[in-house]
C-alpha cells in the first residue's frame, strides 16, 4: 500500500485526515478556508475617477523624457488599488490614457487582446494604421484595433494628440489566451486610406445618430455597431441634456466611462465624484451607479456585457431603457 494510502487509513479523526489530504493536493468541501459561493456578486474592485487634467499633464511631463522609440506606447494606465493589483481598472478590462508628440511613430505590434480608442484631443494629421489600413483620429472619434489586427499609431500634426484606450487585456489574463507580436519590419506599410471603415466611428455620425435616438427623460444613446468585429465588449454614447440623469442601474457587467464633453456628478457605491471633459469613471459589477449632467453632456461607455451575456451570466436591476 502506498504511504498516502497507509496515511489515510491510520487517520482516527477528520482533524488527522486534513493533513493528509492536504498533502494530495485535496481539501474536503466541508473544511475549506474561504467561501465558494455567495448570496449576490461581490467584488474587491473599486468605483473610480481619474482625471484628464492630471493624466495629460503626467503625459506632458513625461514626454520630456520618454519618446515612442523606448515606449513603443507613450500610455498612463488607470489602475484599480485593490490588493497587488496595478493594472486593471476593472475585473475585465484596462482603461489608459496615451499621447503621441509630433512627428513619433508608435510601432506596429498584435496581440489577441480587443483595443479601442476614443480620441480626446487631436489636430488632423494623427492617424492609426490597422492591418495596412490608415484611419484618422480626431477629437471625438473611436477606432477598433480588433484581436490580433497589426496597429501603430503616428502623428504628422504639430501638436501632441491624446486618446484613451481601452483594451480587454485582464480578460484575456484570466482565461490566459495571450499571444503578443511585434510587426517584423518595424512599420506597416500603408494600403488604404478609406473615408469610412467598419473600424472608424466618427464624431460626426455619433452626433447625428445620438440627435435621432429616442428621448428618455434627457438621456439618449447610441450603440456602436461592433459584434462583427468585438466579441468581449460593447460600447454606447450618452448623451445628457443639462440636469438628466441616467438613473440608478446596477449589473453584472463591468464598466468604463469616458467623458467626451461636458460635467457633472456621479454616484458610484459610495462614491460620489464630479467629472468634466476626458475623466475616466470606472464601475465595477455590481456597483449601483447613477450619472448626473450639471451641462449638456456626452459620455462614451465601453462595458464587458456581450462577454457575461454569451456565458450566460449577465444579470441587471434599474434602468428600462438602455
Ligand atoms: O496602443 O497598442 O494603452 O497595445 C496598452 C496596450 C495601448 C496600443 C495601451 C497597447 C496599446
Ligand atoms: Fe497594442
Amino acid at each position: 500500500m502506498s504511504p498516502s494510502l497507509q496515511a489515510l487509513r491510520n487517520a482516527t479523526s477528520l482533524d488527522a485526515l486534513y493533513p493528509v489530504l492536504s498533502a494530495q493536493c485535496m481539501t474536503a468541501g466541508w473544511h475549506k478556508k474561504r467561501p465558494s459561493l455567495w448570496k449576490t456578486p461581490r467584488t474587491e474592485f473599486q468605483p473610480r475617477h481619474w482625471s484628464y487634467e492630471v493624466g495629460r499633464a503626467a503625459l506632458d511631463q513625461a514626454g520630456l523624457w520618454i519618446g515612442t522609440e523606448l515606449a513603443e506606447r507613450r500610455n498612463l494606465l488607470l489602475f484599480n488599488p485593490v490588493g497587488d493589483n496595478d493594472y486593471d481598472t476593472v475585473r475585465t478590462l484596462v482603461a489608459a490614457y496615451q499621447m503621441i508628440k509630433p512627428g513619433e511613430y508608435a510601432r506596429p505590434h498584435r496581440h489577441t487582446p480587443n483595443a479601442l480608442r476614443f480620441v480626446l484631443d487631436a489636430q488632423p494629421g494623427v492617424f492609426s494604421v490597422v492591418n495596412g489600413v490608415q484611419l484618422p483620429m480626431c477629437t471625438g472619434d473611436v477606432l477598433l484595433t480588433p484581436s490580433d489586427c497589426w496597429h501603430s499609431h503616428f502623428n504628422d500634426s504639430p501638436h501632441n494628440a491624446y486618446w484613451i484606450d481601452i483594451l480587454d487585456v485582464p480578460l484575456v489574463h484570466l482565461l490566459e489566451p495571450m499571444f503578443f507580436e511585434e510587426h517584423p519590419h518595424g512599420e506597416q506599410a500603408i494600403e488604404a486610406t478609406p473615408a469610412a471603415h467598419p473600424f472608424w466611428f466618427q464624431q460626426a455620425d455619433t452626433a447625428a445618430a445620438l440627435a435621432a435616438a429616442p428621448n428618455h427623460q434627457g438621456v439618449q444613446r447610441h450603440a456602436l455597431n461592433v459584434a462583427d468585429h468585438f466579441a468581449t465588449q460593447q460600447l454606447q454614447f450618452h448623451q445628457l441634456a443639462a440636469k438628466a440623469s441616467t438613473g440608478t442601474h446596477r449589473s453584472t457587467a463591468s464598466r468604463i466611462f469616458c467623458v467626451g464633453s461636458g460635467s457633472g456628478q456621479a454616484t458610484l457605491g459610495d462614491l460620489q465624484i464630479q467629472w468634466q471633459r476626458g475623466d475616466v469613471l470606472a464601475v465595477p459589477s455590481w456597483v449601483p451607479f447613477e450619472i448626473q449632467a450639471t451641462e449638456a453632456s456626452q459620455l462614451f461607455e465601453v462595458n464587458d456585457q456581450p462577454t457575461l451575456e454569451k456565458l450566460g451570466f449577465y444579470r441587471e436591476i434599474g434602468r428600462a431603457h438602455v
